[in-house]
């Protein structure tokens, strides 16, 4: 945990701060030696929270709140928009700090918003810290727009401060939402001046980081665009995400602080949508609105059902990823009703006969495929399955497997009835004797063995040949052994401080021993070249220059046995990226691990 900096020791940090000079600026020289992958965000203790709550609360709330969705034009008509309606309805930027200064949530309660998340069963929560308007929902020292300096609202107070204490008291994790792409600052739009804005950007993350101490950084406004034209590369990503984890190693960081991508931060963020199947390479979050808009909009009243919200909730679990529900607090702080209604049904449903078993802490359900009755998620020795679609009476439910297991018990969560399960062709057939339980989700736990799981293995790593060319040719320049293949040396960074960032390759060679017998599926993620053979065979070939990309190949592994491994990566010129995960429908997805690797 954090220091949290207080009074004076704040005004200094933002005066220290404000004179942060990002490395690129500081010059172009190379960090060689630098690998950027801390750890695996999918073993890490670090990310564990992450993993296991699930379910957060997404809050868009800012100075475009104040207009409630709507604006009436000086011509007469009105033009309807939420968090981007500055930009959309072309309200001249005079005229909206003119409004913005009549902006006063003086309703806004943090306790009652902490309340109405726990209420929904959500484990942590994402607030705008500042929007694309660029203004700013906490006392900045860094510029005058934001809701201390330009606003109506009571000077003492603060409510990121607010919502950070209600949050710590209800045992809540707070992260902050922060748009790089920003209207207001001056030198934003201007690569010859971007620098300006960025290291104004730089003193109010860590103004964040130092006062708030929040769990995860929630990066947005990354994308290529203009009105204003958005400057941000990969690279500013890369020193951006370096920057924040010298000031906290424990920050859970987006994939929106580079470019969206799989290499970049902790975890992807597919918005309005869930992914079909599990994400490969990387966590992941949804992020989704109760209505159709971020910010509140006084006309928008078509929410979803609490049913549809549950659902969605329960599809994320089943593929191992988390949902980020939004509210948008209208002009005077306070969150819609409707909203907190359909929240607190979410959480009836969570809390009743322990159903949040099927979310808290599970996962993939992995040792069988999806079925288009509902959606199973795992944890540990027990698989839920959450029937959205009940058989007639006397039909049953049919489980394909993706591997061997033993069902050993099965009963429906909220009734006694008899629950009956068979072997039956490609897997299991479950047979209810009663009826649903409810109209959102009935929930089958079915406590299983999943077969053979051998002891964690004694390895210490692959052998690694490091050569300072980009075709593996002649004598390798280093040779060592490499516990785990998770590396992002991305622009700045190489293997060793005596390679180069540009122009190098890597053989590792070794055997590789799985834990359970059973399909695996390598995925590798790469930028430039990279190769995978098993035992022998060529199993992954992305041997052609790319940017950072996901290759797959299944395999057939057995347990206890060692496998031999070759692992071929080139790096030509920009980024440079390798990692090696592995997954089985008994085994979640990770960077295969050390103990799993050895040097022949
Ligand atoms: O432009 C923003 C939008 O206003 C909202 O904040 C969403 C939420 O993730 N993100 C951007 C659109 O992708």
């Amino acid at each position: 945990m954090r220091h949290r900096a207080t009074g004076l020791a704040l005004l200094l940090a933002a005066a220290l701060a404000a004179t942060a000079v990002p490395a690129a600026t500081a010059g172009s020289g190379r960090a060689d030696g630098t690998d950027h992958a801390a750890d695996d965000p999918f073993t890490a203790d670090r990310t564990n929270w992450f993993r296991q709550d699930r379910f957060g609360m997404f809050i868009h709330f800012g100075a475009y709140s104040n207009l409630e969705g709507e604006y009436k034009r000086p011509d007469g008509s009105t033009c309807r928009n939420a968090e981007w309606i500055k930009r959309e309805c072309d309200i001249p930027m005079d005229e909206y700090e003119k409004q913005a200064q009549n902006f006063n949530p003086a309703d806004f309660d943090a306790k009652a918003i902490v309340k109405a998340a726990k209420d929904a069963g959500m484990r942590y929560i994402v607030i705008t810290s500042k929007h694309h308007e660029g203004y700013a929902m906490w006392p900045t020292k860094v510029n005058d727009w934001n809701l201390r300096d330009h606003s109506s609202f009571d000077k003492n107070r603060d409510i990121l401060a607010e919502l950070k204490k209600a949050s710590d008291d209800a045992g809540i994790k707070l992260g902050f939402y922060y748009s790089i792409w920003d209207w207001h600052d001056k030198d934003f739009p201007d690569p010859a001046t971007f620098p300006k804005y960025e290291k104004r950007m730089y003193a109010q993350l860590k103004e964040l980081v130092d006062t708030y101490d929040p769990a995860l950084l929630w990066f947005d406004g990354e994308w290529d665009t203009d009105k204003p034209h958005n400057p941000w590369t990969a690279r500013d990503g890369e020193r951006l995400e370096s920057y924040l984890r010298g000031l906290d190693p424990d920050l859970v960081i987006n994939n929106r602080v580079g470019k969206r991508r799989v290499v970049d931060g902790d975890y992807g963020t597919p918005e309005q949508e869930i992914p079909g199947a599990p994400v490969d390479g990387q966590l992941w979050e949804s992020c989704m609105t109760l209505n159709d808009h971020w910010g509140y909009a006084r006309h928008d009243q078509n929410w979803k059902s609490a049913q549809t919200l549950t659902r969605n909730l329960l599809a994320t679990t089943s593929r191992s990823g988390n949902y980020l529900l939004n509210v948008g607090p209208d002009a005077r702080g306070r969150v819609p009703q409707p909203s907190v209604d359909r929240l607190r049904q979410m959480g009836d449903w969570l809390r009743t006969a322990g159903q949040g078993e099927a979310v808290f802490g599970a996962r993939y359900g992995g040792l069988v495929e999806e079925p288009a009755w509902g959606h199973v998620s795992r944890k540990g020795d027990k698989l839920y399955a959450a029937v959205t679609q009940w058989p007639a009476t006397g039909g049953s439910l049919h489980l394909k497997v993706r591997t061997d297991f033993e069902v050993k018990s099965a009963r429906v969560l909220g009734s006694d009835q008899k629950v009956t399960v068979t072997r039956s062709g490609d897997g299991y057939d479950i047979k209810p004797s009663g009826a649903a339980t409810n109209d959102t989700a009935t929930v089958v736990e079915l406590r299983v063995d999943p077969g053979p799981t051998s002891r964690p293995g004694r390895g210490k790593g692959l052998k690694q040949e490091i050569f300072d060319n980009e075709n593996l040719e002649g004598a390798p320049r280093i040779t060592r052994t490499d516990a785990t293949l998770n590396h992002s040396w991305k622009y700045t960074g190489s293997p060793a401080a005596s390679i180069p960032a540009d122009r190098f390759s890597i053989r590792w060679t070794g055997s590789v021993e799985p834990r359970r017998s059973e399909t695996y599926t390598l995925t590798t993620v790469s930028d430039d070249m990279a190769r995978v053979w098993i035992d022998g065979k060529l199993v992954i070939d992305s041997w052609t220059p790319h940017e950072p990309r996901l290759d797959k190949a299944e395999v057939r592994l057995t347990a206890g046995r060692r496998h031999s491994i070759k692992v071929e990566y080139a790096e030509r010129t920009g980024e440079a990226h390798l990692k090696l995960l592995w997954s089985s429908p008994g085994q979640e997805q990770q960077v295969i691990p050390r103990s799993q690797l050895y040097t022949r």
